[in-house]
Parts: structure tokens; sequence; C-alpha cells
């Protein structure tokens, strides 16, 4: 079994005291080695943002990316290597705002790959301005009468999308969000995880406590995660109660599945391949 102090890094990382940050990259870390996975054979790829710093601190392949940018990289990573195990980290500002449209893509390709949300509800980095999740009525430094907006809905949009796992964490509970990602991890094709994270600083409301008090989680309910139409239904659950857990799991051919080119073996290995071969002649034809 990987050993989860294998996937520490040396350095310490720049979150506050009490972020729900810390609590996912442990559940992240947990769930590696559950998995049993070689450090090798994963990938966490990130935007911008606070939680954006996350693969400095975990002992895998790592790509802190551009802001909004991290899907598009992740399925660069993805279509070189599908044999890895990709992660996609990113905030509530920089996957459900600036980079929107490519996780909107990812999904309806059924990229395989594990989307992690940290939807803290605010923009972190940036020291608190009002994100696409952000309730209405939020007071920022951005929005200081109200929001005026509708928040983004992850859960619905992961299924109006195409996702085919889509779930919803609480970082406060690490043993479920760690199953979660094993879980996300191991099924074949698009795994958006929103993950409810505390940003203990600039967000007043949406706190520990306020997450503990309304958690539940749908898999201790009669929750059927075959059933589309009830998980649309439960993705508007939020007040008293905010349903966790998994939503909905299908089973659809992946992107990388249906490539011809990637059939036989990942590009990696034909790039290795291929370095045997002259391509000067060819070359010459187009000079
Ligand atoms: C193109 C571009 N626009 C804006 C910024 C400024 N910026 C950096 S992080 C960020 C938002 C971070 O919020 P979120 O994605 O929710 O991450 P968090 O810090 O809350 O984890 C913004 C607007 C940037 N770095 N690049
Ligand atoms: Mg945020």
């Amino acid at each position: 079994m990987t050993e989860i102090n294998e996937l520490n890094t040396k350095e310490l990382t720049t979150w506050c005291p009490g972020c729900g940050n810390h609590l996912i990259l442990a559940a992240l870390k947990k769930a590696v080695s559950k998995m049993n996975l070689n450090p090798s054979e994963v990938a966490v790829v990130s935007g911008i943002g606070c939680s954006s710093g996350l693969p400095h601190w975990i002992e895998t392949y790592g790509f802190h990316s551009i802001h909004g940018r991290a899907v598009p990289v992740a399925t660069g990573v993805k279509l070189a290597n599908h044999n890895l195990n990709v992660f996609v980290v990113s905030g509530d500002g920089d996957g459900y705002g600036i980079g929107l449209n490519h996780l909107i893509h990812a999904m309806r390709r059924n990229l395989d790959i594990t989307f992690l949300g940290h939807d803290n509800q605010i923009y972190g980095l940036t020291l608190g301005q009002t994100s696409p999740t952000s309730e209405q009525g939020a007071k920022t430094v951005s929005t200081p009468n109200g929001s005026i907006e509708l928040p983004i809905n992850p859960i619905a949009l992961g299924l109006a999308s195409g996702a085919t796992f889509i779930a919803r964490a609480f970082a406060g509970n690490t043993e479920q969000l760690a199953d979660l990602i094993v879980k996300g991890t191991q099924h074949e094709g698009f795994a958006l995880i929103d993950i409810l994270q505390p940003c203990v600083t600039l967000n007043k409301v949406n706190t520990f406590e306020f997450f503990q008090k309304r958690v539940y989680d749908l898999q201790s309910e009669k929750h059927d995660t075959s059933n589309f139409s009830a998980a649309f239904l439960k993705s508007f659950e939020w007040n008293p109660r905010i349903p966790t857990g998994i939503f909905y799991q299908t089973k659809r051919d992946t992107y990388t599945e249906d490539l011809p080119q990637l059939k036989e073996k990942s590009l990696v290995k034909q790039q290795q391949e291929l370095k045997s071969v002259d391509i000067n002649s060819l070359l010459e034809k187009y000079k």
C-alpha cells in the first residue's frame, strides 16, 4: 500500500490555519493511498487560486497552470497518457467562472478525469470577491449591498452537461470525501465532485458550523443514483438540508476510449516508438 507520508512534500502549505483545503488535501492523499496508486500514476492539475496551490503539496506529478485553464491542461495530460489517473483541482472562481466553458465540454466528452471543485463560495486568493457560487444576497467586498445574482448550481450543471459521476462532499467529513474520491477515480468517465470548503478568513456565512448543521448523506437515505430526474430534483435542495454523496452515476463511453488513435496504446508509448522513424524525407517534401 502507498503510505500517506510518501505523498507528503517538504514544503509547508500557504493556506490559513483552519482552511478547508487542508482537509481536502488530506482526503486526496488518503484516497491515493487507499487505491494503492504509485505517485507516478497520478497527475494533479490546478488553475489559479488558494485551492490551486495544492499540487505543490502532494508528491505526485503536478501542474499548477493558469486561471481557468486546469481542464484543458488536464485534457492534454490525459490524451498524452491515458493510463494516468488525472485530477483537476479548481476553485469556484477558477472552475465555475473563468474556466466554466472548459468544464462543460470536458463533461460532455466524458473525459475520464476527476474534478475536485474546492467550493468556498468566494474568491479566496484575491481576498474575498463574490464568486459564481456565492449565495444571492452575499455581502462581499465586490457586492457590499449583497449579490443580486443567482449562484451556479454545479450539480445541476454537471447533470445537464453529461458528466457520468456527480457527487458533493463536505471538507469537514474527510472519510466521506476520501471515499468519494476513490469512487470517482475508479469510475470510468468524468467525475465531478463539488466540495463544500469553508474559507475561515473571508466567508463568515458558509462556515464549518453552517454546513455541519445542514449536510446529510444521500447514501444513508433511499436515493437511487441511477435516477437522473431524482438527482436533478435533489440538486436544488440547499436549505435547511444540504445533500452530499453521489447524486448520479451512469456508464457511457469515455473520450479516450472512443479515439481510434489511442486504442492500442497511449500516445507517450507511441511517441517512444516514433523516435526511430526517420521523418526527414517527409520534411523534404514540404520544403
Ligand atoms: C486571467 C486572470 N484573471 C484574474 C486573475 C486574478 N485571480 C486570481 S485567483 C482568482 C479567483 C480565485 O478564486 P477561486 O477560483 O474561487 O479560488 P480560491 O482562491 O477561492 O481557492 C482571480 C480572480 C488571474 N490570476 N488571472
Ligand atoms: Mg473560491
